[in-house]
């Protein structure tokens, strides 16, 4: 196994699923671009054409198989995936990124953190199969960050905290820690959040220290959306393009994950189909009335809940109308089967 493809994330697991056709070589899929990609392979980077009929279509984080001539012939199975709604009236997903390790949910300090845009971010973290962690960007513009991290933390239960800052490196450290070698972390959050700088600090940084600058002086980091960064020491950052609004796509388990102390409390209420707007022996609206639960974040949880339910109609209302027009199809070839 070569270095290089090591670093990237390849090991023995990938390499049992891939093929033992020498001729296919393993590659990442660094960015996708309408019927092309760029990826990284063992040895460098390179542009690749997609086979015709391939299913599903890459994303970034992929690991894909090249063919002698460089054509992208297999995608791998992913062992994460994070997908968001693809808008507020549409049931369709859109797959942001794949085998993703660690899922960076960005929420900048220059306002207060918004602990419901959080929660949402939160619930598509945990659904997506990566290990969610909250990262607090431009913690220079706060005044208080250890009140802000310890307040965001209210929303990010079971979740590390990070204040971090390009500024000063404030938590630099704790990002490497959590991306050793061959680790791929990827950043969520609205655009102007930070995420394109933190991307480019923490791979400039050895850069600069090492020396290792391109001769033509362009930096070898320039951001392009979604692209796959590697890092120096070893690992590899996702940056995705800011997201407007951050809609969930099929993401029941990745509430329930997000609001698990609502969900516990529920289990304790006297009946069990509570709603929790006003039934006797009610535990979770017990926990509002003592403080010990936000009626912010109760209400948050509903919200996505219902979310939730409205997609999960609109997504079986799909799945329904697919399956009408293959039966339209196959009832058609059937019509216009050749006579005995
Ligand atoms: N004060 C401060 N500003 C920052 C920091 N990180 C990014 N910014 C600024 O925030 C703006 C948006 O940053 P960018 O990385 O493009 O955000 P993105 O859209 O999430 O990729 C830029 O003007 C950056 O200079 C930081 O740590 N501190
Ligand atoms: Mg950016
Ligand atoms: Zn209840």
């Amino acid at each position: 196994m070569s270095a290089n493809l090591a670093q990237l994330g390849w090991d023995e697991s990938w390499s049992s699923q891939s093929s033992p056709d020498p001729q296919l070589r393993p590659a990442r899929v660094a960015r996708t671009d309408r019927g092309r990609c760029v990826v990284h392979t063992g040895d460098g980077t390179q542009h690749a054409r997609l086979s015709p009929d391939l299913q599903p279509a890459p994303t970034t984080g992929d690991w894909v198989l090249l063919d002698a001539d460089g054509t992208v012939t297999a995608v791998l199975p992913r062992r994460t995936t994070v997908i968001r709604g693809a808008g507020r009236n549409d049931a369709r997903g859109q797959v942001l990124a794949a085998n993703v390790d660690v899922l960076f949910v960005i929420s900048p300090l220059s306002t207060a953190p918004n602990l419901g845009r959080l929660e949402r971010m939160l619930a598509l973290a945990w659904e997506s199969g990566a290990r969610p962690v909250v990262l607090l960007t431009k913690a220079d513009l706060s005044a208080d960050p250890e009140a802000d991290r310890a307040e965001a933390a209210q929303a990010a239960l079971g979740v590390d905290v990070i204040a971090a800052s390009v500024v000063d490196g404030l938590g630099f450290d704790e990002v490497r820690a959590l991306l050793p070698a061959g680790r791929t972390g990827a950043l969520i959050g609205p655009s102007g959040s930070g995420k394109s700088s933190l991307v480019n600090a923490l791979a400039d940084e050895e850069t600069l220290t090492t020396g290792d600058i391109r001769s033509d002086g362009k930096g070898r980091h320039t951001s392009t959306a979604r692209e796959l960064v590697p890092m120096p020491w070893g690992a590899l950052l996702l940056d995705t393009p800011g997201l407007r609004g951050v809609q969930l796509w099929d993401s029941a388990a990745g509430i329930e994950q997000t609001f698990s102390d609502i969900e516990t409390l529920a289990t304790e209420c006297r009946f069990g189909d509570c709603t929790h707007h006003g039934e006797p022996g009610c535990a979770v609206a017990g926990a509002v009335a003592d403080g010990a639960l936000s009626a912010r974040r109760l209400a948050n949880y509903e919200k996505l809940l219902r979310e939730q339910t409205w997609l999960a109609g609109r997504y079986d209302a799909r799945l329904r109308a697919e399956q009408r027009r293959v039966w339209k199809v196959q009832a058609k070839a059937y019509r216009q089967r050749p006579a005995r």
